[in-house]
């Protein structure tokens, strides 16, 4: 029953490279009592431009490829005629990195964060006819910045979908379904959580029906429950349900579920939404992930989302391709690096059964000193497990990327984003990507399910068998933890052949995977490893006369196989 009208499209764009567009707002409102007229006159004045959404502006313009800073969209639109009555929602799927939103000359809101979706409810300014809208973007690396500018590029802009949609007068504002299984995985014991809003100023009694659909379409439980609901209030409520015989979710086998839920107030049908769901267990048992009770060993590849001439604004099709080639090489395992992905990948994955490990961007030296750095990484944190919590493709919430966790600021920080997640999620394990340090300092480790460290032995370090040894000294130390390499791998330029071994050809590449992932093996410790990385991509970390940006791919960027996408292909082929 929710209508969905989308704003993409060509904006209108005007770069402000001293942040004085508020200002000029100001100006322009004092010359004028008709801010539309005030706005359109600032269109003309300050030779605004065209710009898609979605699209990065570093795209978009070669100028702008490195343009950190601040930059204006707008756009007009008009209502649905049929609209009329209805509640009136915005939407932003991805704004990077900090928005700032005003509809009809008032501000609708802010979002701080560039991976994550936002809404707002919007009904009390927006009009039939000759709405303008108006998004202040900034990708500036503030002090409370969690990302550095290496190793990838920032693609500032609206660089994923905006839209409307309509509810009648109370919304669901969220819904999770988390499984629990029991008697030897006869039994899954759902809680169901949920948010309920209700858009009118008196309080109401909001009807909210769940349907539990069975991935054959059989509905399997149904609840009916009242809920009183302030004006203008979102509560939250929960309950239990119990499904016998589940169908369970994994690999082989992507059964998914359904929760669709109803919205009534005195007998009317005024929301209904319909989310997707999967029963699975995953779990650390002696030292091991196991799924379903089963131990599993994740053969992986760390993704970026991004993709030439297009940045981080990739299409389904893109997508399924690039879904594709990762199972052409055997993997069951994908880690989204190293931000939130799009919600539709996650999907994907869900429909295909591949294993995620899905992260926020913490990265390299934050100044965890500044209170507001943990702060930030844990609102992200926390949206992204609320967005994601019923995507049984997740099984890992990566909390860090190479940051100093052998520092005691680094780790205060880690500590609070893995208790915040623990709480939001108690079905899921977490992790980060550690540096290899020194072991006694390395105190976050105690934290994790999973241990997990990046090395490139073999590339940035030697001794390619001592892999081995390093996964037995994490061994010793914590008996029960399971492992990880969450990266390893070696630079190639596609068609750069050398039979003799040379750094950057793709027979170098394709020797350090192997033997990496043979002592890897030999240490008959490990629950599985991300080779870095899928495809080449850019960022500015990297350039010398082999590379501009990243190319560690088993595809260079156009998702063209290099000899290692053959050779992992292989390898992974046989590890069971
Ligand atoms: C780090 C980082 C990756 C990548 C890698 C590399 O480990 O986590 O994003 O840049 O270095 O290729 O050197």
């Amino acid at each position: 029953m929710r209508e969905t009208k989308s704003l993409n499209g060509r904006w209108y764009f005007l770069l402000d490279t001293g942040d004085s567009g508020e200002w000029w707002g100001e100006y322009f409102k004092r010359q004028t009592e008709n801010p539309r007229f005030a706005f359109i006159s600032g269109f003309e004045k300050l030779a605004w431009r065209g710009m898609p959404v979605p699209g990065c502006w570093n795209i978009e313009d070669p100028e702008l490829k490195l343009y950190e800073g601040v930059a204006w969209y707008a756009r007009e639109f008009d209502l649905p005629l049929e609209w009329a009555g209805k509640q009136i929602h915005l939407r932003f799927d991805g704004v990077n990195e900090r928005a700032r939103v005003w509809l009809n000359d008032q501000e609708v809101g802010v979002h701080d964060g560039g991976y994550t979706p936002f809404e707002f409810a919007v009904t009390p300014m927006v009009k039939e006819k000759g709405n303008y809208l108006v998004v202040k973007v900034d990708n500036r690396r503030l002090p409370d910045s969690t990302v550095p500018s290496p190793p990838y590029d920032n693609f500032g802009g609206i660089y994923r979908g905006v839209s409307l949609f309509t509810t009648g007068s109370a919304k669901l504002a969220w819904l999770a379904v988390l499984p629990e299984l029991r008697d030897n995985f006869t039994e899954a014991r759902l809680t169901v959580q949920y948010e309920v809003t209700n858009l009118q100023e008196q309080e109401r009694e909001i009807e909210v029906i769940i349907k539990i659909v069975a991935p054959a379409g059989d509905v399997v439980h149904e609840t009916v429950r009242q809920v009183p609901v302030g004006g203008g209030q979102t509560v939250s409520d929960q309950f239990e349900v119990v499904v016998a015989a589940p169908m369970l979710w994994g690999p082989d086998h992507p059964h998914l579920y359904r929760a669709e839920v109803q919205l009534r107030v005195a007998g009317e049908r005024v929301d209904e939404v319909a989310k997707r769901f999967g029963i699975r267990e995953v779990a650390v048992q002696d030292g091991r992930i196991s799924l379903n009770g089963e131990p599993i060993f994740l053969k992986g590849v760390g993704r970026h989302d991004e993709y030439p001439g297009l940045g981080r604004t990739l299409d389904e099709e893109l997508w399924q391709k690039d879904f594709d080639l990762i199972q052409g090489l055997n993997a069951n395992a994908v880690r989204l690096v190293h931000y939130p992905h799009d919600e539709r990948e996650i999907e994907m994955a869900d429909e295909r059964g591949l294993l995620l490990w899905e992260e926020v961007p913490l990265i390299f030296f934050p100044d965890f000193a500044n209170p507001a750095v943990t702060e930030r990484i844990c609102r992200q944190l926390e949206e992204l497990i609320r967005r994601d919590l019923n995507h049984p493709s997740v099984i890992i919430w990566g909390v860090g990327n190479e940051i100093q966790s052998d520092k005691p600021e680094a780790a205060a920080c880690l500590k609070t984003e893995i208790e915040l997640a623990r709480k939001l999620d108690p079905t899921r394990l977490v992790s980060f990507a550690s540096w290899p340090l020194d072991l006694e300092k390395n105190t976050p480790l105690a934290f994790v399910d999973v241990i997990a460290f990046n090395r490139y032995r073999g590339w940035y370090d030697s001794d390619v068998p001592g892999i081995a040894d390093e996964i037995l000294a994490y061994r010793a130390k914590y008996p029960d933890k399971a492992i990880l390499v969450s990266e390893f791998g070696a630079g190639a330029v596609r068609g750069y052949r050398a039979e003799s071994g040379e750094r950057f050809s793709e027979e170098y590449q394709t020797q350090v995977i192997r033997e990496n992932i043979e002592y890897m093996l030999k240490s008959g410790e490990l629950s599985g490893c991300f080779i870095w990385c899928f495809a080449d991509f850019g960022g500015l970390l990297q350039s010398n006369i082999y590379e501009r940006g990243n190319n560690k791919g088993l595809v260079d960027s156009y998702r063209m196989p290099k000899q290692a996408y053959w050779g992992v292909r292989e390898i992974f082929g046989k590890i069971s």
